[in-house]
């Protein structure tokens, strides 16, 4: 914007345009004047901040939900979601996502628990942290769920859990929510008859897709969910593979979870990663369009998000906003998994990167931020 004079400043403080301003507003009408410098940021200002959840917090009040609700009484899922401070009651519905686009949350099932069949037109996932025993039934396909494993479930599927084994099951639960809901698109409907009942052959789509890179005839045609869960050892040897060779500056060891008939991301509108860092590892930093919500899988470390330090270990959940300049650190051998609104941001035509230059690519650092039960 050009260099505006004292004179219109002035004016545009005089009681002729703020008693004009407050005047249209009782009809509903809005002054373009006051909202251009709100709006129009020269690079994304998003309204969510850099913030961290701590294990210790999350597993406190899991362990206080578990007491009070069960899968039955007080809802489908007993699952808390990360409620972005900087979203937390502005958002105009009334309630707060975890970045703009992403809702994520911490689900837990206790063995004998089921969680009753529903569908919605928002795309899902799940990350296992904990546990094995429990599966999820997706269109009458039974997939067992274990530590590492990442699975889908795209729009409009049915899907319902139960857990036949012996300890308690916790994973991230991640989807599309705020954008959903924020471009009106939101249906979601009940399975009339609770938890569905199997009708395919447990783990098929893992089965069918064993051998990894290789497609089993005919699936070239596009379809949701080809592969319903990427087991942790095939995920784990993707990245091994990587250690062969030179680590990424800004990304370590780092690999994307793809639909295999399209090779695209394997959610429609969530991006996913698993990025190991070796023990001592420290990559570059780096800004881009999209927003991030991450795990810590396995391992301790920090990351730097637009010069603040925010130290990370195992069950951790911490949010990088969008354009926030970030960068990670790892202490031990670590693992973090995370979900991102990049294709969101790829079908609008809206992602953009930069590396930081200066320093060799470090921020410096101004503050530390300091998590809630740490
Ligand atoms: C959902 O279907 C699950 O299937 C978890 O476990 C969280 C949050 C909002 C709407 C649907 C699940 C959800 C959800």
């Amino acid at each position: 914007m050009s260099e505006v004079s004292q004179e219109i400043k002035e004016f545009m403080k005089s009681s002729i345009v703020t008693d004009y301003t407050k005047d249209i507003q009782q009809y509903n009408l809005g002054p373009l004047w006051e909202a251009i410098p709100e709006i129009m940021n020269k690079t994304p200002k998003p309204q969510a901040e850099a913030y961290l959840w701590s294990d210790e917090l999350i597993k406190k009040k899991m362990a206080e939900a578990a007491e009070i609700f069960t899968p039955e009484r007080g809802g489908e899922r007993r699952a808390i979601y990360f409620q972005n401070p900087g979203l937390t009651y502005r958002q105009p519905w009334g309630w707060a996502s975890t970045t703009q686009t992403i809702y994520a949350a911490v689900q837990m099932l206790l063995p004998g628990e089921k969680a009753p069949s529903h569908r919605h037109s928002q795309n899902a996932l799940r990350f296992i942290s904990e546990g094995s025993g429990a599966y999820t039934i997706v269109q009458g396909q039974r997939i067992f769920m274990e530590e590492g494993d990442f699975l889908i479930t795209p729009k409009n599927l049915w899907h319902g859990h139960e857990h036949l084994g012996t300890e308690p099951m916790i994973w991230m639960d991640a989807l599309d929510i705020p954008t959903v809901y924020s471009i009106g698109g939101t249906f979601f409907e009940p399975y009339e008859d609770g938890l569905q009942q199997p009708n395919i052959p447990d783990n098929f789509t893992e089965k069918r897709y064993r051998g990894g890179m290789v497609r089993p005839l005919g699936d070239d045609k596009y379809t949701v969910a080809p592969l319903a869960n990427y087991k942790w050892n095939r995920t784990i040897e993707g990245i091994n593979g990587l250690m062969e060779f030179d680590p990424d500056p800004h990304h370590a060891f780092t690999v994307e979870y793809i639909n295999p008939s399209t090779g695209k991301s394997a959610n429609p509108t969530l991006g996913t990663r698993m990025q190991h860092l070796p023990r001592g590892f420290h990559t570059k930093a780096l800004r881009h369009t999209h927003s991030t919500v991450y795990q810590v899988h396995r391992g301790s470390g920090h990351s730097v998000i637009n010069g603040i330090h925010f130290d990370w270990k195992k069950g951790d959940y911490f949010v990088i906003p969008n354009w926030a300049w970030y960068e990670h650190v790892a202490s031990e051998d670590s693992y973090l998994f995370s979900v991102n609104d990049l294709p969101i941001m790829d079908r609008f035509d809206l992602e953009q990167e930069q590396f930081l230059e200066e320093n060799n690519g470090h921020q410096k650092v101004t503050g530390e931020f300091k998590a809630a039960f740490r």
